[in-house]
């Protein structure tokens, strides 16, 4: 896989200007907002990282645990010869509980709109499971429509982990899962981890931790803006806002000025009002009967779910 320099430039100059319209865009827009893809920049996706070991955010912790509980059930109801395909090559520790338990996948096509975060992930796989066929796909899982002919022969299993699912709007969520359907094929599976409504103190507190993780990674998104787009935000005048709205059955974050103030973005100018927010994230929690509904609208059924003993996570077999 190797790819010239040349190559990588117009890359990193397409992601630019992709971003760029998508801030001036979001900017523009009553209320302002930013799809949170973006917040995932190499600093972001660090900070993400270290959220996922705060003591406040169950969520990384608790589905790990409950994969190493069922991995093996899954590996059985999928059967020989599959290849698993997972939405996001993110932590590769959930990704090896599903790898150590489905010995004889035919092969891993992890996906991401990271290339370097593919090629370094497919890597340590590739050196941790020799045998193993690691055949990575760049792009953004949202518009994929087909699979590498490659990995043809057996059953496709996906696996979206993580409760990503909760970032997409519910019916960007039934369109992902329509369209997961069709690249699955009719005997293929999905793995879907969902965070579960609950107490709303303790959803609070994993999006408001007591370290102020959270909030350097949404305010990450100003800086990253400073940074790409040649813009002017002073972070210490924005804060990280987040709480859990019960009747939508979402937390709801967003930066919010502290102050008025004018700033400068890719060459255009934007007055924001004391308290005026830029909204970064909604991360929707479901109950079972909503991963039932989300799974019927979208061309699956829940075949088997799982869940920790408190209730917090669930990881849903969809057929
Ligand atoms: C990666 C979307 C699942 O919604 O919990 C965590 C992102 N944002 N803390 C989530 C996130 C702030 C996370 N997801």
């Amino acid at each position: 896989m190797n790819v010239p320099l040349f190559a990588l430039d117009d890359r990193m100059l397409a992601d630019r200007e992709d971003f760029r319209r998508a801030v001036l865009t979001g900017l523009g827009r009553v209320p302002r907002a930013i799809p949170a893809k973006y917040l995932y920049d190499a600093r972001g996706s660090a900070l993400f990282d270290e959220i996922c070991d705060l003591p406040e955010y169950y969520p990384t912790r608790t589905e790990a645990a409950i994969l190493r509980e069922c991995a093996d059930e899954i590996a059985r109801l999928a059967g020989p010869g599959c290849a698993l395909v997972e939405y996001g090559s993110g932590s590769s520790v959930k990704t090896r509980i599903l790898l150590d338990a489905m010995r004889d996948l035919h092969a891993y096509v992890p996906i991401d709109i990271s290339r370097e975060h593919l090629d370094a992930t497919a890597a340590r796989l590739r050196k941790d499971y020799p045998g193993l066929r690691v055949d990575p796909v760049t792009g953004d899982y949202m518009q994929l429509a087909s699979l590498p002919p490659a990995i043809d022969g057996g059953r496709r299993i996906g696996f979206f982990p993580g409760s990503t699912i909760g970032n997409l709007m519910p019916e960007e969520a039934v369109q992902f899962l329509r369209r997961a359907r069709r690249v699955l094929r009719g005997d293929g599976a999905l793995v879907l981890g969902v965070d579960l409504r609950k107490d709303p103190k303790r959803l609070h507190d994993a999006y408001n931790d007591s370290a102020g993780v959270t909030a350097r990674f949404t305010l990450n998104l100003l800086r990253r803006m400073n940074r790409e787009l040649d813009a002017t935000f002073d972070l210490s005048a924005f804060s990280h806002d987040a709480f859990y709205n019960e009747a939508e059955g979402r937390i709801e974050i967003y930066a919010r000025s502290l102050r008025y103030q004018s700033v400068r973005v890719a060459g255009q100018r934007f007055a924001f009002t004391k308290g005026e927010r830029i909204h970064t994230e909604y991360s929707y929690k479901y109950d079972e009967a909503g991963i039932a509904a989300l799974a019927d609208q979208g061309g699956f059924a829940i075949q088997a779910l799982w869940k920790d003993p408190d209730d917090l996570f669930a990881v849903a077999l969809l057929r």
